[in-house]
C-alpha cells in the first residue's frame, strides 16, 4: 500500500523544512491544527448531510443525494456514531514523542458490521482491506484483499484516524478465514466499518493524488484479522506491557528512562535484561526454560521481578 503513512513523521520532517532554504525558495509552514479541524469538521458535517450510502453486500459507495434518498446524516439503516479522539502519530518513539497536536478530533464513523473476533489493541498488527475515497467521492485508494499495517512502525503505519477507528470492530473469528468447499478462502464476520477522518488525523498538508491538502477523506475498512505482537522480543508479550491498561503503550515506563516498557528489553532499568530475569531453569548447556507471563515470580512484594530493580 502506497500511499498510508504515519502522518506524525511527515509532519516532522515538513516543519523542519518549513523555513527558508539556502537556495531562496519558501515552504510554506504547515497550518494551525484547530483551525483546520474547525473547518474540516463542517466539511465532514455537510457531506453527511448532503450524501446517502448505499451498500451492497459488504461493500459501500457513497453518493451525492440528486433526488428523495437519505442522508448518512439521517439513515437509520445504518446509524451514524462519534468518538472523540487525539492524535496517535510518533514524532518518535520514546514516551515524550507523540505529535504536538491539541486538537480533540470527532470521528464521525457507521459499523456496517461489528465483527465476531478479536478487537485489537494499537500496537496489534493489522490485516485490513480497504477503500478511501474524498468528499467528492473520488476514490483514491482501494484494496480488496488485505494488507498488513503494523504501529508503530513508521513506513508501514496506517494514519490516525484509520488506526484508531478499528478499535470500534473486531476480527475474523477466530483470526481466520474459511476454507471455502471449492478450496479457495474467504473472510467472514469481519469487523466493517466507514470512517470520516478530519485531515489532521490523515495527510493534513500533504498533498496526494485525488487528495487536497487540509481536505478530510473517508474510509471503509474492512477488518479480516490480527496479530498479537512483542516489539521488544523480551518475551512479555506488548499486551502485558500496557500496565494501566488505557490502550496508550507509550505512557507506561517503569523505569522512566522514556523508553516504554514494550520497547525496553531492560524494563525496571536494573542492567538485567528483561529475558535474563525470566529464565526459570538453565542447565548451561544452552537448555533454557521461561516462566510464562502468568507464572514470573515476584520476590515477595506485589512487582513481577522484571518489573521490581530491588530484585533479579
Ligand atoms: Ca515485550
Ligand atoms: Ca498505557
Ligand atoms: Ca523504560
Ligand atoms: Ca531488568
Amino acid at each position: 500500500m502506497k500511499k498510508i503513512y504515519t502522518i506524525g513523521i511527515v509532519a516532522f520532517l515538513l516543519t523542519l523544512v518549513a523555513c527558508k532554504k539556502d537556495d531562496g525558495t519558501t515552504i510554506t509552514p504547515p497550518r494551525d491544527r484547530q483551525e483546520v479541524y474547525n473547518e474540516n469538521i463542517v466539511e465532514i458535517e455537510n457531506y453527511l448531510k448532503n450524501n446517502y450510502l448505499e451498500v451492497v453486500g459488504d461493500d459501500a459507495t457513497v453518493k451525492a443525494i440528486d433526488a428523495d434518498q437519505v442522508s448518512i446524516w439521517d439513515d437509520a439503516a445504518y446509524p451514524l456514531q462519534s468518538i472523540t479522539v487525539k492524535n496517535d502519530s510518533r514524532t518518535s518513539l520514546l514516551t515524550d514523542g507523540r505529535i504536538d497536536d491539541a486538537v480533540s478530533y470527532k470521528l464521525y464513523y457507521i459499523v456496517l458490521n461489528e465483527g465476531l473476533g478479536q478487537t485489537p489493541t494499537s500496537v496489534d498488527s493489522t490485516f485490513t482491506a480497504y477503500k478511501g475515497w474524498n468528499l467528492d467521492n473520488e476514490i483514491f485508494d482501494q484494496n480488496n484483499n488485505g494488507y498488513w499495517f503494523s504501529f508503530p512502525e513508521s513506513s508501514i503505519s496506517s494514519i490516525s484516524g484509520y488506526r484508531q477507528i478499528l478499535s470500534k470492530v473486531k476480527t475474523s473469528p477466530n483470526n481466520a478465514p474459511t476454507l471455502n468447499p471449492d478450496g479457495t478462502l474467504s473472510w467472514f464476520d469481519y469487523g466493517n466499518v466507514i470512517v470520516f477522518i478530519p485531515s489532521g488525523l490523515a495527510y493534513f498538508n500533504g498533498v496526494l493524488t485525488n487528495i487536497g491538502q487540509y481536505a478530510p477523506i473517508v474510509f471503509q475498512i474492512k477488518l479480516f484479522t490480527l496479530r498479537e505482537r512483542d516489539h521488544d522480543q523480551d518475551l512479555i508479550a506488548d499486551k502485558y506491557e500496557d500496565l494501566n491498561g488505557d490502550n496508550d503503550f507509550f505512557n507506561d515506563d517503569t523505569d522512566g528512562d522514556g523508553v516504554p516498557d514494550f520497547l525496553d528489553i531492560d524494563d525496571d532499568g536494573d542492567n538485567v535484561l528483561t529475558k535474563t530475569e525470566l529464565i526459570e531453569t538453565n542447565d548451561g548447556n544452552g537448555n533454557i526454560t521461561y516462566y510464562d507471563f502468568d507464572t514470573v515470580p515476584t520476590c515477595g512484594g506485589t512487582l513481577k521481578k522484571y518489573l521490581d530493580p530491588s530484585c533479579q
